[in-house]
């Protein structure tokens, strides 16, 4: 007789049979427990294409983005990460981060703010969770499709009552060499990591900040506790295990900007026509499919963020 042992169960098996139960008999529970109605939500689930391929639940539904693209497996999530604090190399994070403390946690939230705070992490899971499922486009030229869970940046925001002299947003990561073994083999990098927003970009509704995905806690190498998701920008803007937030005045000056390789500034917005110094921007690789596909302008967004930069042709909003 055959036993079906609970590890055999991946999160994703039970976490598209626990979608479809939801989708069955509580879907409406659902946007009302979510606080508010994702996007991807507002179609009827039933209606959303179904992957075979991908389907290890007989009749799972709603597991693909508003495109129609399937989410990408938890475990290619999980295993494939960029994360220079413990290794360059992708396949090697997931292990070197394994046992990376992410409790306790304080997230110090201050600068330009009438009510500086630092907020516990078990403060920052007391606000309403939702899921968003977002197309995350690496600069590397590949792509997945994650169901993340978090919460708008503008609710954290909002708490501590920017002032109006703030322009811009300095996000922080966690950093101690001991625990991170990619910062020794990069030396020469500016240490600690270091990404922002415009106030604008950081206020707009699809940035989130996360707290898992697949309906679990996020896991160390995908950003744990806290993680921001700029999913119309390449993923090196989506910072990981973020212990300091600043509202500034002036443009904060990002890792990847001070490290003065010439790689991508500021703005970093998703664009097929604008190149990468080393490579074409043109297509992706989704990890999980054959081939490629072409590169969607603001990583499929436009429509919703397009309006934050004024001169849209100006090459400056793309690198
Ligand atoms: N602190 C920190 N955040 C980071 C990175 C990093 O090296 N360190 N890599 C970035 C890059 S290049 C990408 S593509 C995404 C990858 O997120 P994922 O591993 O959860 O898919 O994280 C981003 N956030
Ligand atoms: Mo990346």
């Amino acid at each position: 007789m055959t036993k079906i042992r609970s590890s055999d169960i991946t999160p994703e098996q039970v976490y598209l049979s626990r979608r479809k139960f939801m989708t069955g008999v509580g879907a409406l529970a659902l946007l009302a427990a979510c606080g508010r109605a994702a996007p991807e939500s507002e179609e009827p689930p039933a209606a959303l294409p179904v992957d075979p391929t991908l389907a290890p639940t007989e009749g799972a539904v709603a597991q693909t983005d508003e495109l129609g693209d399937s989410f990408t497996t938890f475990e290619a999530i999980t295993n494939y990460n960029d994360y220079y604090e413990f290794s360059t190399s992708k396949e090697a994070v997931a292990r070197l981060a394994g046992d990376f403390p992410t409790r306790p946690w304080t997230i110090e939230v201050g600068g330009l703010v009438q009510k500086p705070r630092i907020f516990d992490i078990e403060d920052i899971l007391r606000f309403d969770q939702e899921e968003r499922i977002y197309r995350l486009r690496c600069v590397e030229a590949w792509s997945m499709v994650i169901p993340w869970l978090g919460f708008p940046l503008s609710r954290l925001l909002k708490e501590v009552e920017p002032l109006s002299s703030a322009k811009y947003v300095r996000f922080q990561s966690f950093y101690d060499p001991e625990l991170m073994p990619g910062t020794l083999a990069l030396p020469q990098y500016p240490w600690p990591y270091v990404e922002g927003l415009s106030i604008a970009e950081a206020m707009h509704d699809l940035t989130i900040l996360s707290t898992g995905l697949y309906g679990k806690e996020l896991l160390p190498q995908n950003g744990a506790p806290l993680r921001l998701v700029v999913p119309w920008k390449y993923g090196f803007k989506s910072i990981k295990a973020i212990v300091k937030i600043d509202l500034v005045e002036e443009m904060p000056a990002s890792l990847w900007m001070a490290s003065g390789y010439g790689e991508y500034g500021f703005w970093a917005n998703v664009n097929p026509d604008v190149d990468h110094r080393r490579w074409s921007q043109a297509t992706e690789r989704r990890i999980g499919e054959n081939g490629r596909r072409e590169t969607l302008f603001f990583n499929g967004y436009a429509d919703e963020v397009a309006s934050l930069y004024p001169n849209l042709d100006s090459r400056d909003w793309y690198y």
